[in-house]
């Protein structure tokens, strides 16, 4: 019998590459249909059937269940492939700090792209307007990741791994170091979470993922810097 693969709704660089990451470190087989919803209608339209928000990212999964959030996603694909170690368990101790910062990602950071990416959904044409929405959201994304360093890394140090939740790479991770490398971009991040900072450059230049990376989320001169008021 073939086993019919994994189907992610997804695009370059976007909340649907950390799961294809996760899905490369656990060796599954998955087709990637492009959507890259920011781009108008047809693309929106392409994910609207499994997903009414018509957002990226979605997973149809082998048994044809539709997942969408990334968080959600992401802690499911870990939690039915317990072995690989990409979530701790539900007897670990450490299983509510993972679900606070995945759900803590989700919801005050990633939460932000939607008017980020649009400024114009809550402010109109205005460009005054929208470009202090910009400045605004960017703040409020480096206090956000300023607060979990500041909660997270004694945890993550006392564990001493070289992960963020101790030996093993997470998909808390690989969820981190993609939704940093979004506007305002790396170099804020690293101002405001250094703690952090350092698992980030470790993820980027794991070797699992080198391939995985210059297809989905290629780095290039500069990419740190690129966008960083935006
Ligand atoms: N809460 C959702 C947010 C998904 C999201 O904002 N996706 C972006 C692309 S990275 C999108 O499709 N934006 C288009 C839109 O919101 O209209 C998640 O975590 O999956």
């Amino acid at each position: 019998m073939v086993n019919t693969p994994y189907t992610i709704f997804g695009a370059l660089g976007s909340g649907s590459v950390p799961i294809e990451a996760a899905l490369t470190l656990l060796g599954q087989a998955y087709v990637v249909i492009e959507a890259p919803t920011w781009e108008g209608e047809s693309e929106q339209a392409k994910v609207a059937a499994v997903n009414p928000l018509k957002q990226i990212p979605a997973l149809v999964t082998p048994a044809g269940e539709t997942i969408t959030e990334s968080a959600a996603i992401l802690i499911w694909l870990a939690d039915n492939h317990p072995d690989s170690g990409l979530a701790p368990g539900l007897d670990s101790p450490h299983r509510g700090q993972f679900l606070r910062w995945m759900t803590y990602v989700s919801a005050a950071i990633y939460a932000l792209f939607w008017v980020r990416d649009e400024p114009a959904r809550l402010v109109g044409d205005d460009p005054g307007a929208q470009a202090r929405v910009k400045a605004a959201t960017a703040d409020r994304i480096h206090d956000c990741w300023a607060m979990m360093d500041s909660q997270l890394m004694p945890l993550s140090r006392t564990l001493g791994g070289p992960y963020l939740l101790g030996d093993r790479i997470t998909v808390l991770d690989l969820y981190v170091t993609v939704i940093s490398r979004w506007g305002p971009r790396r170099v804020r991040f690293y101002e405001a979470a250094p703690g952090m900072s350092e698992v980030v450059r470790r993820v980027d230049a794991d070797p699992r993922l080198a391939a995985f990376w210059a297809q989905r989320f290629p780095f290039f001169e500069g990419w740190e810097r690129l966008g960083q008021q935006a």
